[in-house]
């Protein structure tokens, strides 16, 4: 296997004390283009998602439900997964921490952290969100009344003091530092310029990795010492390394070596700091990228269950139909580095004018121009420079963008050339030309490159378009305009229903 042609790409591990909602499915299907754009460059691709099932969140959550919590999380990880089927996300490995390879990864884990001597007892005295499931230090959380407050759950913070066992992530200050700001792991760099401000300013703190059990008692125990659980983040950054198997075998390495962590940005630093200390304690390489991105906020705030404004994924299934529109508005909104407010009417705007009136419009177009003109064989003719021109210039352009993971630029160009052709069609009229045929193989030629090139945002009506017009998805490096020497069309499909912008 060549190592260039390996990808690993993961997405945060979710708590399932509630619904997934589209601020998971942003991430998701972020992590799923990337999958399926690594797939179609013909990789050897692991894609891995899961749930976060441990820690006093959930603890609190099934008892809440009155039930145990692992019957409380068994009850919710179906829905995880039905979601994730409805919106065609491709996972290889959905992973528990309540699966047993992954309790026994964090048991070696912390093994040997102990047998390295970088594990000590002492006492914790500060301030938690369980909602975060962080502890806080001065400067981090907000005063409102006199009263310690999340700046993410807008809820108060709770006093803890206990006796527990520390990670000397103090140690590795400088190696972290190190690998935040001299390395380009971090992406976008603004992320990292603020972890190694943050690093500069208030250091690496030591770690309580442990709770006591008359606290938290759902969670892995920890293996030198039964009275404590494992602190619910370590266990859950361990994911990572269960679902390729960890250990020393090259699978793992090929795999690990070219991983890419798809997060948002309220867990950057758990995702840099902590994360990388620990992989150094453990002789495991840094991550090759941590990939952020920014908020979906509603009325000026993160989108969450607790803040009480959060879209559902029915919601958005409901009102554009199908997973293929949902993940290309998704990838269309996504932006890395700013906030993007999750805005309806905007929605309705890309969704009529970019799926309905140009992408459907045009294969609507051209399939029935076929059928009627044609009989549907379309077969080769003179190439038209400028499609040819512009196609080539699109693929070379999306290849580089999507590879720099601008998803959202990567799909305006591609609709740059879906207009074009239409443009082309408007132009040189097939249906009144007596010589039809290599206009229409023109025109069918440009939609193929563009449907192959969103095939990872939509792959179901990219299928079907393919099926329609007779081509085949191919691998990305192999796309090349003029390939084809005839198609033969069987359908001229209605691709997406305009919606109205009345309804809400
Ligand atoms: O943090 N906008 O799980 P979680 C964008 N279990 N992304 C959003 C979002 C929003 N409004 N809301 C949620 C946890 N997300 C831990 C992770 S990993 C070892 C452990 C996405 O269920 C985004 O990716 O709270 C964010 O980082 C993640 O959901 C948090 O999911």
């Amino acid at each position: 296997m060549n190592v260039s042609r390996v990808f690993y790409v993961t997405t945060p591990i979710y708590y399932p004390n509630d619904l997934p909602h589209i601020g998971h499915a942003y991430t998701t299907v972020l992590a799923d283009v990337l999958a399926r754009w690594h797939r179609l460059k013909g990789s050897d691709v692991f894609f891995l998602t899961g749930t976060d099932e441990h820690g006093l969140k959930l603890q609190r959550a099934a008892e809440k439900k009155g039930v145990k919590p692992k019957e409380f999380v068994d009850r919710m990880v179906p829905e995880f997964k039905r979601y994730w089927k409805l919106l065609e996300i491709s996972y290889n490995r959905f992973i528990r921490t309540t699966d047993i390879d992954h309790e026994e990864v964090v048991k070696k884990a912390l093994e040997e952290l102990h047998s390295k001597g970088l594990i000590y007892r002492g006492t914790y005295r500060g301030w938690y969100c369980s909602s975060c499931e962080k502890f806080y230090s001065e400067g981090e959380y907000e005063e409102k009344e006199g009263k310690k407050i999340c700046p993410i759950h807008v809820k108060e913070l709770e006093w803890v003091e206990e006796e527990t066992y520390f990670l000397k992530l103090s140690a590795y200050q400088d190696e972290v530092l190190k690998l935040v700001r001299d390395t380009d792991i971090i992406h976008p760099r603004g992320y990292a310029r603020e972890i190694a401000s943050k690093l500069e300013r208030e250091g690496l703190r030591d770690l309580s990795i442990a709770r006591p059990k008359d606290r938290v008692y759902w969670g892995v125990e920890l293996p030198f010492d039964n009275r404590y659980v494992v602190y619910v983040w370590i266990d859950a950054l361990l994911n990572y390394l269960t679902g390729i198997g960890y250990g020393g075998n090259r699978k793992f390495r090929e795999y690990w070596s070219v991983v890419h962590h798809v997060i948002g940005k309220d867990i950057l630093w758990f995702h840099t700091a902590i994360w990388f200390a620990v992989l150094l304690m453990l002789d495991v390489p840094p991550p090759r990228r941590v990939l952020v991105h920014a908020f979906i906020i509603n009325r000026g705030l993160k989108m969450g269950k607790s803040v009480g404004n959060v879209v559902m994924i029915d919601d958005m299934l409901d009102r554009y139909y199908t997973a293929d529109s949902v993940r290309y508005l998704l990838m269309r909104l996504l932006n890395l580095e700013k906030d993007v407010e999750f805005d309806v009417e905007l929605l309705d705007n890309i969704y009529n004018g970019e799926l309905a009136d140009t992408y459907g419009n045009l294969v609507r177009r051209v399939g029935v121009l076929s059928i009627k003109k044609l009989g549907g064989v379309v077969k080769r003719g003179e190439l038209d420079e400028e499609l040819r021109g512009k196609s080539e210039e699109v693929v070379e352009e999306v290849v580089k963008l999507m590879d720099n993971y601008k998803i959202s630029e990567s799909l305006v160009k591609t609709f740059d050339l879906l207009r074009t052709t239409n443009a082309y069609l408007n132009k040189t009229k097939p249906w009144e030309s007596e010589n039809p045929e290599p206009l229409l193989y023109n025109a069918i030629e440009a939609t193929r490159i563009a449907t192959n090139l969103l095939n990872p945002v939509m792959p179901s009506v990219t299928r079907k378009v393919a099926e329609a017009l007779g081509f085949e998805i191919i691998e990305v490096d192999k796309l090349k305009y003029g390939e084809v020497k005839e198609f033969r069309v069987r359908e001229a499909p209605i691709l997406f229903k305009k919606v109205k912008s009345d309804i809400s």
